[in-house]
């Protein structure tokens, strides 16, 4: 026989295509498909949720940072404003002992002093002390005398002496009696020149003088340091 007589070898069934009423193969194929789809699905939609929950863990100790730092930032913050003010205080104290809204006032022993810039009268000059609560200056010691004979420098300043009440009877601006205590009188003086010379004031080199009342001096006011 020749070959044509030979039967076509039957074709086998393409396993790629599956046709449910083909083959059981293809079904159990089809099952394990799924079967895989579903467990890949299930991993993915874990790692989703582990991916989810690592990215609420991080904001979460992200905020938690922020707000700490945050908070130690205030903390910080405040601690060293105080510390600043504390020093800006101690500082202030040092340069302006008579406190920092009053730096026109010098400070010596305790007290404060003010040198006037213009002149007036001696009654006038009282007031204008009193005014900024403080009064004419009252002097009662070598080292106050020097300190007002070195700041005065020979001008002539009210202080807070006369003898207005009574004649010869030189009363401090406090109600205490000059006569008693320290003095720094020019020599000759309180001389009363005029008969008209009721109110005291230093001069050169610091001395004291009795002139008028009305003659225009500058004057010395005194107050209490602060306490800073
Ligand atoms: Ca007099
Ligand atoms: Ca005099």
């Amino acid at each position: 026989m020749g070959p044509s007589c030979k039967a076509a070898p039957k074709p086998l069934p393409d396993l790629s295509i599956c046709d449910p009423s083909q083959s059981l193969f293809c079904s159990k194929d089809r099952n394990f498909l799924r079967q895989k789809l579903r467990s890949s699905l299930t991993v993915y939609v874990l790692l989703a949720l582990s991916y989810l929950l690592i990215l609420i863990l991080f904001a979460v100790s992200l905020s938690r940072g922020t707000v700490i730092g945050a908070f130690r930032r205030l903390c910080l913050t405040s601690l060293m404003r105080q510390e600043v003010g504390a020093t800006q205080r101690d500082v202030g104290s040092v340069l302006f002992p008579c406190g920092p809204e009053a730096r026109e006032w010098e400070y010596f022993s305790g007290k404060c002093y003010y040198f006037s810039l213009r002149e007036t009268s001696w009654q006038r000059a009282k007031v204008l002390c009193e005014e900024v609560h403080s009064r004419l200056a009252i002097i009662n010691s070598h080292a106050q005398q020097n300190f007002i004979m070195y700041r005065t420098r020979n001008q002539r300043f009210w202080i807070g002496l006369s003898d207005k009440n009574s004649e010869g009877e030189w009363k401090w601006i406090d109600g205490s009696n000059s006569t008693t205590g320290f003095t720094y009188w020019k020599e000759g003086e309180p001389n009363n020149s005029g008969q008209n010379e009721d109110c005291a004031h230093v001069w050169t080199y610091g001395e004291w003088n009795d002139v008028d009342c009305t003659y225009k001096c500058y004057y010395i006011c005194e107050k209490p340091a602060p306490r800073l």
